[in-house]
C-alpha cells in the first residue's frame, strides 16, 4: 500500500497541470493563423449538413462546419493562389486514438479537387458520442468511410512552398 500513494498523488498532479486539450481541435503547421476550436466554437461559424453512408449501408446525416472555411480562417489560401508550389501542401488529420489521413490542399480547394469534408460535430441532431466525437470528418465523396475521421482532435498543414 506504501508505495501506492506517491503514485496516486503523481497521477492527480498530473492531472492537474496537463493542458486542457481535451475535445478540443488545434489547428496548426505551416500556417499564417493557429488556432483551437471547441464544439462552442464551430457552433457560432456558417453550419453545413452532409451524409455519411456507414459501413453496413446506413445513410446518417451530420452538421459542422466545411473544413475550407477552418482553413480559410487559419490563413490557407485556397483561390487563385492555390498553384504552383501551394499544391504540393497537405494536411495531416490526426485523432484521439492515433489514427491519421491526409487530404492534399489541392483536393480540397473549391476550385481545384472541390472534395467537401465537414467537421462535423453533430449526427441526427445530437451531439457526437465519445467513441466518435465530439468532433468528427464527414466525407461524403468518398467510395468508402474510411477519411470520415473520427475523434478528431488534430490539423496539421505542411507546405512544401518553402
Ligand atoms: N479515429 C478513427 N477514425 C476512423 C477510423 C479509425 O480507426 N479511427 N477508421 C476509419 C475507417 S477505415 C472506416 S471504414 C470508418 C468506419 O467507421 P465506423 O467505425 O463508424 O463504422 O471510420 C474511419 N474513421
Ligand atoms: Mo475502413
Amino acid at each position: 500500500m506504501r508505495t501506492l500513494i506517491p503514485v496516486l498523488c503523481c497521477a492527480t498532479l498530473a492531472a492537474q497541470t496537463a493542458p486542457d486539450t481535451a475535445g478540443k481541435l488545434t489547428v496548426d503547421g505551416d500556417i499564417a493563423a493557429p488556432l483551437t476550436l471547441t464544439v462552442a466554437d464551430l457552433a457560432k461559424m456558417p453550419r453545413e449538413t452532409a451524409t455519411l453512408s456507414e459501413m453496413d449501408g446506413s445513410k446518417i446525416a451530420y452538421e459542422g462546419v466545411a473544413l475550407t472555411e477552418i482553413l480559410r480562417r487559419a490563413g490557407i489560401p485556397f483561390g487563385k493562389e492555390m498553384r504552383g508550389k501551394a499544391l504540393a501542401g497537405y494536411l495531416l488529420v490526426e485523432a484521439r486514438d492515433g489514427y491519421q489521413v491526409v487530404f492534399s490542399l489541392g483536393e480540397l480547394d473549391p476550385g481545384v479537387g472541390g472534395t467537401t469534408v465537414i467537421v462535423a460535430d453533430r449526427r441526427d441532431g445530437k451531439p457526437l458520442s465519445a467513441q466518435q466525437g465530439p468532433i468528427r470528418l464527414v466525407v461524403s465523396s468518398d467510395k468508402r468511410p474510411a477519411r470520415s475521421v473520427r475523434m478528431v482532435d488534430r490539423l496539421h498543414v505542411v507546405e512544401l512552398r518553402k
